[in-house]
């Protein structure tokens, strides 16, 4: 049987997975690993002995004359306390190894690393706590890590197979999930598609969407890592192929923040009708609502760019406020990530996703380079973001000890 798994696996392998699970890449997979291949083999070999006793008898003692009878056979107690017992110690067993995985799972290790996850319909967006953000999760390895998850909307479930652990994400509660990653996640590979990391997937059913919400996760080194979380943290920059800083265009840096927050699980940049209307040509042309919070409001081509502005930063932040004709009020509020005081990064933000969405399709040529926006010295948002980047790199990696509890909570906003 084993040599059989083997040889298969071998086959199938994709970096240590075998022919029934994939590979084992977290602390705690071994537990479960081990149960599952336990009640597996024990329950075959039973299959087996347990069958084949029965085929045999039924063949050995068929009746074969018209004339045989069936022999009283009242009870027989040395074998009623053996099939009594030997099942009896198993399940024990069996408790056991269970009991034993379960308390490993659900008890976090105390200093471990704590990222913030939220999911809603239909994506998983990560919080790290010098204030980056993602929409694949990025962790150190051999590092106890604790996910902090919150859902906005509906049940979710976060689930990783190469770690064994799942749990579900549940609205107005905050459950938990810990691990330590003890594998290296493959790297992205462009030329192939490849997206790299490990696959996460929602294992809650959680509407139309559901099938599109995966995300993966990376397991890095902790150098990379912080690396990693720097540049999340400070999403307006970037280093071209020279390793020099320059400051991204607002447009593409929003269309980074629609992506991360699965805006286009809902939303189309070709025209096309998804959950929710497509953004192609949004910007100055005619909507109407279905339902409005401010009786006798219009939107139109010839309304000033302050209003359309405002009414775009109301349908990300209150998008039940005012609902587009034809659609239902299925969007969720984004003011976690998008509501801030102006000058704040989250105001920056939204000011940069606002700018993508103006972008699609219309005649609104988003400025390529604006120096009132980028210049470092000129706005608050920059010393914001270099605030960001300062945070970071006063990231304690997490063996240091104490940022189990008193490191602050990823979601607070500035
Ligand atoms: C679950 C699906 C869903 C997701 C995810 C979603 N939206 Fe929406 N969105 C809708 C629906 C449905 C509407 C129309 C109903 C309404 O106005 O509330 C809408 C309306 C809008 C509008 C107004 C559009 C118009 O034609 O006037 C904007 C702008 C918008 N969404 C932006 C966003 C952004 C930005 C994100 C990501 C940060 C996002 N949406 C994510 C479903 C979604
Ligand atoms: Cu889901």
């Amino acid at each position: 049987m084993t040599a059989v798994t083997t040889s298969l696996s071998q086959i199938l392998a994709d970096g240590g997975a075998t022919f029934w699970l994939p590979r084992n890449a977290s602390n705690l997979a071994g537990n479960v690993d081990i149960a599952f291949n336990l009640l597996l083999y024990i329950c075959t070999f039973f299959f087996m002995v347990i069958v084949g006793a029965m085929t045999f008898f039924i063949i050995k003692y068929r009746r074969k004359t018209a004339n045989d009878e069936t022999p009283l056979i009242t009870h027989n107690t040395p074998l009623e306390i053996l099939w009594t017992g030997i099942p009896l110690v198993l399940v024990v067993v069996f408790f056991f190894i269970g009991f034993n995985g379960y308390m490993d799972y659900d008890t976090p290790a105390s200093n471990a690393y704590v990222i913030g996850v939220e999911g809603r319909q239909w994506n998983f967006a990560f919080n790290y706590p010098n204030g980056g953000t993602s929409s694949e999760l990025y962790v150190p390895i051999n590092t106890p890590v604790k996910l902090s998850m919150e859902s906005k909307d509906v049940l979710h479930a976060f689930y990783v197979p190469v770690f064994r652990v799942q749990r579900n994400l549940i609205p107005g509660r905050t459950t938990e999930l810990w691990f330590i990653a003890t594998k290296h996640s493959p790297l992205p590979n462009p030329k192939t598609n490849d997206p790299g990391g490990f696959p996460v997937f929602c294992t809650q059913y959680c509407g139309d969407g559901h099938s599109k919400m995966t995300t993966r996760i990376h397991v890095l080194d902790m150098p990379e890592f912080e690396a990693k979380l720097r540049e999340l943290a400070n999403p307006f920059k970037e280093k071209d192929p020279a390793g020099k800083e320059h400051w991204v265009p607002y447009a593409k840096v929003g269309q980074k923040f629609a992506t991360s927050n699965g805006c286009f699980s809902c939303h189309s940049t070709d025209g096309s009708k998804g959950t929710g209307p497509t953004w192609k040509d949004l910007y100055k042309s005619e909507v109407e609502f279905d339902a409005c919070n401010v009786p006798g409001y219009t939107l139109k081509k010839t309304d000033s760019d302050e209003k359309w502005d405002a009414y775009l930063r109301e349908s990300i932040i209150d998008p039940p406020a005012k609902v587009v004709h034809g659609f239902t009020p299925q969007m969720q509020s984004f003011a976690s990530v998008f509501a801030g005081d102006p000058g704040s990064q989250k105001d920056e933000k939204l000011r940069a996703l606002i700018t993508y969405i103006k972008s699609v399709g219309s005649d609104y040529k988003a400025p390529e380079e604006n120096p009132e926006l980028y210049d470092a010295s000129k706005t608050k948002v920059h010393p914001e973001s270099v605030a960001g980047q300062e945070e970071a790199k006063k990231l304690h990696p997490p063996e240091s000890g104490e940022t189990g509890t008193t490191q602050p909570a990823p979601e607070t906003g500035k």
